[in-house]
């Protein structure tokens, strides 16, 4: 028997694979999207309960580690889930959490739940892939999966791997009319009473067992959950939304958005900042604001969905990839250790406060990441280390790392991904190349120094 769906969520919904309904309630497996409202493929499974009325329930699992992840990581993660459980309570929706090796893990709670159906967000991100093979292979139900972080579905914008921001774009502009519409209200559904003691997964307990590194101090300035993301929307939105073109390129300025924790984390979605955003009136800060939000953000879930080597120095641009490789034996201006470039000590005081900014506080403004990036290409021997360090302390540090925009990020700055070739040059070739010049052109440099210093002391 094959589940209908209502027609919006038949569209952002795929079947992986079919199978026979369980006799148990219905099962979606929250990863990418951590929030309670505003999400796609919850509504997808609560949809799906409603008609075979029978209970839903949301399992989030831990992996042992994920991606290079840090205590702050997590810390972030599970205030954020906390926050979503007490809400999905009111849904009569039942959180379980669960340790492990998340294909292996899922499966069996949908065999112990004997659940009817099993419904996952969809995330392009190399480690997910492998999880969702891994589920695969195991589950007997039907598995269908919701895409609650792109506007468009990423399959339907687009079945291939674009080139470039220009023609992902004109991809999503004839689609975004029809999909960027209100979210339907969320149906009320029978509450699940048949758990046993075994299904006591506490979000303590799954936990405890991760074990992640401690790099970097806790971060303070930012404070997790749906609610105070929600906050910070309405701010940007009535505050800074139409200064947004001239603003976001200079760090002295806090002219951009910071979302990007919020939606990396899944706990304020991307649908419900255009949505809002729409509302306000038309500005060139708003035309570029969603240029960011809707083509550059799902242009890196394009890359990850159709590039199998994505995240990986061979996933880059073949052109960039030459052109680096032509140039391998250039002398490099200066070489740094790992560990100079981790501790922000360079000859580059503009850069070594963005690095410590990164360390310090989890994030680093927009123009920054791509000097930041170009920069590691300069001073290491080979494009290929360069593009492992960057991904990593990337993944390390930044609190919105570990996600298809970060891969996406350093692959544009190092390799070239969704740019042009650009005049040649030593150690870049042909990729574009950026140098405090630039910098001086674009903001106020020694300002920034001194901004990023006194908040790396005072740690706000
Ligand atoms: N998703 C999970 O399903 N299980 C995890 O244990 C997990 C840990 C984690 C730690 C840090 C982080 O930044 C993300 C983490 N995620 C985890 C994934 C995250 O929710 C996003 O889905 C991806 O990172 C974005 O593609």
């Amino acid at each position: 028997m094959t589940l209908r769906f209502s027609p919006t969520l038949a569209r952002r919904t795929r079947l992986l694979g079919d199978g026979d309904i369980g006799d148990g309630p219905v099962l979606y497996w929250m990863s990418r999207e951590q929030r309670s409202e505003d999400h796609w493929p919850l509504l997808a499974a609560a949809e799906a309960a409603a008609s075979l009325k029978r209970p839903l329930v949301c399992a989030f699992c831990f992996s042992r580690s994920f991606c290079g992840a840090q205590k702050r990581h997590y810390t972030f993660l599970v205030q954020g889930l906390k926050d979503t459980e007490s809400k999905m309570k009111k849904q009569n929706v039942k959180m379980l959490f669960l340790f492990g090796d998340p294909g292996q893990a899922i499966a069996s709670l949908a065999e112990s739940l004997q659940a009817a159906l099993l419904v996952l967000d969809f995330d392009p991100l190399p480690e997910k892939r492998a999880w969702k093979a891994a589920l695969l292979r195991r589950i007997r139900t039907p598995l269908y999966e919701t895409d609650g972080h792109n506007i468009i579905p990423a399959w339907i914008t687009s079945p291939k791997k674009e080139y470039s921001a220009a023609t992902f774009r004109k991809k999503v502009q004839p689609l975004l009319p029809s999909f960027l519409e209100e979210f339907p209200p969320f149906p009320s559904l029978p509450l699940w009473e048949r758990h046993t003691i075994e299904h006591r997964h506490t979000l303590e307990e799954a936990v405890s067992n991760v074990q992640p590194g401690n790099a970097g101090p806790t971060i303070e300035w930012i404070a997790p959950g749906a609610s105070k993301a929600r906050e910070t929307l309405r701010n940007f939105l009535s505050e800074k939304l139409s200064g947004y073109d001239t603003r976001r390129n200079d760090p002295t300025l806090s002219g951009v958005s910071g979302l990007s924790p919020w939606l990396h984390f899944g706990q304020l979605s991307p649908q419900r900042v255009a949505l809002e955003a729409m509302k306000e009136p038309p500005s060139p800060g708003r035309d570029a604001f969603l240029e960011e939000l809707l083509v550059r953000r799902e242009l890196a879930d394009n890359f990850c969905l159709y590039e199998p080597k994505a995240g990986t120095y061979d996933g880059l641009p073949e052109w960039g990839r030459k052109t680096l490789a032509l140039h391998k034996n250039d002398s490099r201006p200066s070489l740094y250790s790992l560990t100079s470039l981790e501790r922000g000590e360079t000859a580059d005081l503009l850069w070594n406060a963005a690095q410590r900014e990164m360390v310090a506080r989890g994030k680093m403004h927009g123009w920054l990441r791509m000097y930041w990036a170009k920069k590691i290409l300069e001073w290491t021997e080979t494009p290929e280390e360069a593009f492992e360090r960057a991904l990593l302390l990337n993944d390390r540090y930044e609190l919105d790392g570990r996600d298809p925009n970060g891969i996406a990020g350093v692959s544009w700055a190092i390799g070239g991904l969704h740019d042009r070739p650009w005049a040649n040059r030593q150690v870049f070739g042909m990729i574009r190349y950026m140098n405090d010049r630039g910098a001086a052109r674009k903001f106020k440099v020694n300002r920034y120094i001194e901004e990023a210093e006194s908040l790396i002391a005072t740690r706000r």
